[in-house]
């Protein structure tokens, strides 16, 4: 399927696995990226040392592009950025804020810049800096999130910039990459479907957690602090949510969320650790490589497009809200 995406990402499909912290690893990007997509890396909070390790193992995994995703509240995203440069990455997305200070510098490097937008302003000031590409996410993602809806999200910021725009945030099957190309999207970014690939490392426990999720099985912490993500209901979270209706302090609740990301990725932690996950883990039940999501994701989606329909072919709108 060729849409404007594939042709900026040089990918098969118009899909980016997202750049899930202390999960997106060199393993599940490079397998992404073999089976047509861009698979990412994440950033996360980690030093630039042991990211370029992940990107150099990525690059002996597979010859296809991959990108990497700057997490920008890290304290080390200064030195992931200078990173994309010394490594070449031809593809960055950044996500938790405005990656403004950045742009500059990795535009004159030719890299295609990628930020995560949750608002279609923060979206216009990124199209005007150089932005390749958006990636819209609204609130039914897992992790850090915004206020919007992605059906609400998607739609207003394709009408409010030309570049192409890629939708995020409860997509999982064909049904959901046809809902968003209908929405004006061209692309979308998944997460939590790849939760459960066999090339992702979590434990065995996040992965039976996120395969035995329901609709309702997911909940909004840090909503108290300012930073409000979404992750399943576990015993830690239910622990979270009641330390923020009893309003304990924000220095208590850092303590206590501090490194809760890598006790659930790496530990499978369910009393500590935080189990980042999106709103449709309800319709994740089966176990499958990267390979076998995307390939059914997109015979769907090309099953339920209406014939003739090419995203890549529709023309920038001049007016917001024109046909
Ligand atoms: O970044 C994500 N998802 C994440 S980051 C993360 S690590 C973390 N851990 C604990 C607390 C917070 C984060 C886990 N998941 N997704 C991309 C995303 N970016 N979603 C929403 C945004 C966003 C929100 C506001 C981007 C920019 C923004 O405003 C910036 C501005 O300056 O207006």
């Amino acid at each position: 399927m060729k849409t404007a995406v594939t042709e900026l990402l040089k990918t098969e499909v118009p899909i980016i696995q997202g750049g899930m912290a202390w999960i997106a690893d060199a393993t599940l990007a490079a397998a992404v990226s073999n089976a047509g997509g861009l698979g990412l890396i994440a950033g996360g909070s980690a030093p630039a040392d042991v990211i370029r390790d992940e990107i150099r193992k990525a690059r002996a995994l597979t010859e296809k592009p991959f990108g990497l995703n700057i997490m920008l509240m890290s304290p080390y995203a200064d030195e992931l950025a200078r990173l994309v440069l010394e490594e070449n990455v031809p593809v960055v997305t950044t996500g938790a804020g405005s990656p403004g200070v950045y742009m500059e510098g990795w535009k004159a490097a030719g890299v295609t810049v990628i930020p995560v937008v949750a608002s279609a302003a923060l979206a216009v000031r990124m199209e005007r800096l150089g932005a390749g590409a958006l990636v819209c996410e609204g609130c039914e993602a897992g992790g850090h999130i915004g206020d919007l809806t992605t059906f609400c999200l998607v739609p207003q910021v394709a009408d409010a910039v030309k570049i192409p725009v890629i939708a995020a945030g409860g997509i999982a099957d064909g049904r959901g990459v046809a809902a968003a190309f209908m929405l004006g999207a061209a692309g979308v970014q998944c997460g939590t479907v790849f939760l459960t690939a066999e090339e992702c490392g979590v434990p065995e426990t996040y992965k039976q957690r996120v395969l035995g999720a329901k609709d309702t099985g997911t909940v909004v912490t840090g909503r108290s602090g300012g930073h409000p993500a979404r992750c399943l209901k576990t015993p830690f979270s239910r622990k979270l949510l009641a330390m923020e209706k009893e309003e304990t302090s924000l220095e208590e609740m850092e303590e206590i969320m501090s490194g809760s990301l890598r006790r659930a990725a790496k530990d499978g932690n369910l009393e500590e650790g935080t189990f980042m996950c999106g709103q449709i883990a309800g319709m994740v039940n089966t176990r499958r490589t990267c390979r076998e999501i995307i390939e059914s994701i997109f015979a769907q989606a090309e099953e339920l497009l209406p014939a003739g329909l090419n995203p890549s072919a529709r023309e920038p709108r001049k007016e917001p809200g024109s046909l």
